[in-house]
């Protein structure tokens, strides 16, 4: 275990199997899982917070979405996008092993599910319009494919080529059929998935075996990277305005075939302040001065499309949702530093329609967008946070602030963000 407990393998602790400790040593160790989920509507700064914990960790892993994430870590003044590797690869000790679609155990993303992304927006703002904002990046075909049944993974690509060849064939034809304006060149394709498929096939490994040894071998820290977020997941997210994986903690277990009994410490990251890219409602968006503060000060833009995001305040209805959902552990409040400059900081606590509260974030969207939110203001520091290294050295609004979201969501926060740097983030526990 790590000295800190940060990542713990879970070794010596309470199964919850009720099995006395003489059996559960016979019966080998019990390495449970770390993982990171975002708790917004993603880029939260999940990638750094992977990137410090990866640190410690033997194995890293991605376990659902595609490219269509981008995980920033930023060491030694240089800044790593990752779109599929985990964030953790930065680690040269830690076998990276990913369970997303395009590797290992999930169906592959071609160039007609790509372009057929495109071509699905388009329609939707010619009958709706209204598109979802995605990212083109064909995670939602592709994940359609899996659903569908005809879809092709990795253990397809790296067997008998022939057999490959002819399912590619028919998928890609099933997509010509439904729509006519798809430009898919077949022959070029299936060119460069034959390359593919060699190069990829050293590194492709039964990925259920491969969890299942470092779970029950010897003692081991296993890190678990989610992508996207709490709000964007397909089944809990704000439908369907959502990605098309699971990116609660659902989606580790689905994506690496890791029993629940497994998952141990399940860290939330935060961003201080709520952002969004791409359509949907979004109740304590700031289309305003504020916004654009906490856009520009942020840098708010998408790592994967480059789009502008979204900004508003902080909102802990919909955090405390993602928590609902997940069981965090403790979590991770990042780019607290952006708030620096705000004389006072607005918090969304409650939300009402029509004059009613709400008990909880509410499934329809209609809904969400008509809610109004009641807040919460509390004052700001107007100073820097950047050079902070301790809790103590934060100002002391700075400090009730943290508290405030504490005392909120019954969770305790375990990392404060104050910069894009490694060492930029304060450990409190
Ligand atoms: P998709 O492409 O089918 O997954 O898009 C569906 C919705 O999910 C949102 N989505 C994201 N939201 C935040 N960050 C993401 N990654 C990139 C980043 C985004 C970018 O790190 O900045 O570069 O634009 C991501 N990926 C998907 C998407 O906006 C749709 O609302
Ligand atoms: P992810 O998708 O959750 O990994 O987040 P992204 O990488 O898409 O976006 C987060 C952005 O915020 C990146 O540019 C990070 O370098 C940056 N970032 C992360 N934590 C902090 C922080 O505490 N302060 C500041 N200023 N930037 C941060
Ligand atoms: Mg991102």
């Amino acid at each position: 275990m790590a000295s800190d407990g940060t990542m713990a393998n879970g070794n010596g602790r309470d199964t919850g199997d009720g099995a006395p400790v003489s059996k559960r040593q016979r019966f080998g160790p019990h390495n449970k899982v770390t993982v990171v989920l975002g708790a917004q509507w993603g880029d939260e700064g999940k990638g750094k917070v992977v990137d410090l914990l990866a640190m410690d960790a033997d194995i890293v892993c991605r376990c659902q979405g595609g490219n269509n994430a981008g995980h920033t870590v930023v060491v030694d003044s240089v800044e790593y996008d990752f779109h599929l590797l985990p964030s953790g690869v930065l680690n040269k000790k830690a076998v990276s092993f990913i369970g997303v679609v395009i590797c290992f155990l999930w169906p592959l993303v071609f160039n007609f599910h790509q372009a057929v992304d495109g071509l699905q927006e388009q329609q939707r703002e010619q009958q709706e319009g209204k598109n979802l904002g995605t990212t083109k990046k064909g995670i939602g075909p592709a994940y359609s494919s899996k659903a569908a049944r005809n879809g092709l993974r990795i253990c397809d690509l790296v067997s008998d080529f022939k057999v490959f060849e002819e399912k590619f064939r028919m998928l890609a034809t099933h997509f010509q059929m439904m729509y006519r304006n798809l430009n898919v060149d077949i022959e070029a394709e299936l060119q460069q998935l034959k390359i593919y498929a060699e190069k990829l096939r050293p590194l492709v490994t039964d990925g259920v075996y491969f969890m299942h040894k470092a779970l029950t071998g010897p003692s081991k820290r296993i890190l678990v990277e989610g992508a996207n977020a709490a709000l964007l997941d397909i089944d809990f997210g704000t439908y369907p305005f959502v990605t098309s994986s699971n990116c609660t903690v659902g989606g580790v277990c689905t994506g690496l075939g890791v029993p629940p009994s497994h998952v141990g410490r399940v860290y939330g990251v935060v961003k201080a302040y709520t952002t969004r890219v791409g359509v949907g409602a979004f109740p304590t968006e700031q289309d305003n001065e504020t916004g654009d503060l906490l856009q520009s000060r942020g840098r708010e833009f998408g790592v994967t499309t480059g789009r502008r995001r979204r900004c508003g305040w902080l909102d802990l209805i919909l955090v405390r949702y993602a928590h609902m959902v997940n069981g965090f552990s403790a979590i991770a409040l990042t780019k607290l530093d952006i708030l620096d400059t705000l004389p006072e900081i607005k918090v969304g606590v409650a939300y009402e329609v029509d004059g009613h509260p709400l008990p909880s974030f509410p499934a329809n969207m209609d809904v969400l967008t008509r809610v109004t939110v009641e807040y919460k203001t509390l004052p700001g520091w107007q100073c820097s946070t950047e050079a902070a290294r301790s809790f103590d050295e934060l100002p002391s609004q700075a400090q009730n602030y943290i508290r405030f979201i504490e005392d909120f969501l019954q969770v305790p926060v375990k990392w404060v963000g104050v910069g894009k740097s490694r060492e930029s983030m304060i450990k409190l526990f």
